[in-house]
């Protein structure tokens, strides 16, 4: 059965977890329902504000996890480098979670700042990871919580974002996108499959 899995454009349920898979070339972007704190990955995304206070949502629950060790790393870090501009990211370790480590990125206020910054930060990350030398990262839907973005504007910036990065990473081999709830799942499934499949 585990070799049936994995199979691109269409519904998955082993191995990968339950969810869609696309290809972009040589990386595979897999769409799952679940929570992000539970799932495998070399480093997960946080979807984190400039002061990389971690409150609530993904945040809070990736401290809450993974232990507060990570808050005070991310302390650290603005202490040294300054907050973290909308679009950017910071690397911190990631307690006991699986993942090697967090990568926090910055999402855009929506109503506030633009809703393309979901795509700068979503490159930023791909980049980050490169440069880590990770094979597998798993983010969240960034902005679409306490930020309020809708869905459908924040998975056109993810998946178009992933669409343009994918093909010049050399290390970064799996995207998982990890929705919370049916209702994000499907909205993003719906704009995936127009950006991947057409
Ligand atoms: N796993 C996967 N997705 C989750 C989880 C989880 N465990 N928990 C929530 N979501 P949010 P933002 C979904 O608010 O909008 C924090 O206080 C959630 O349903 O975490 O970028 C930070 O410290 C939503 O669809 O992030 C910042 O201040 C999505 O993850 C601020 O919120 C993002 O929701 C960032 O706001």
């Amino acid at each position: 059965m585990g070799r049936l899995v994995c199979r691109w454009g269409m519904f998955i349920s082993v191995g990968c977890g339950v969810g869609m898979g696309f290809r972009v070339g040589e990386v595979s972007v897999v769409l799952l329902k679940g929570d992000i704190t539970e799932v495998e990955a070399d480093a997960i995304v946080n979807a984190a504000n400039s002061y990389l206070e971690h409150g609530g949502g993904v945040a809070g629950a990736i401290v809450r996890k993974g232990g507060w060790v990570i808050q005070e790393e991310s302390r650290e870090w603005v202490r040294r480098f300054g907050p973290v501009p909308v679009g950017g990211v910071a690397v911190t370790s990631a307690g006991r979670l699986k993942a090697r480590y967090v990568i926090h990125a910055v999402g855009p206020r929506c109503g506030v700042e633009p809703v393309e910054k979901v795509g700068e930060a979503v490159r930023n990350v791909l980049l980050k990871a490169e440069e880590l030398g990770l094979s597998s990262i798993a983010f969240p839907a960034i902005s679409t919580g306490v930020f309020g973005c809708p869905y459908e504007a924040a998975a056109l910036q993810m998946a178009t974002a992933i669409r343009e990065v994918a093909p010049r990473l050399a290390k970064v081999r799996r995207v998982l996108v990890v929705l919370y709830g049916d209702e994000a799942y499907n909205r993003f499934l719906e704009v995936f499959k127009k950006v991947f499949i057409g």
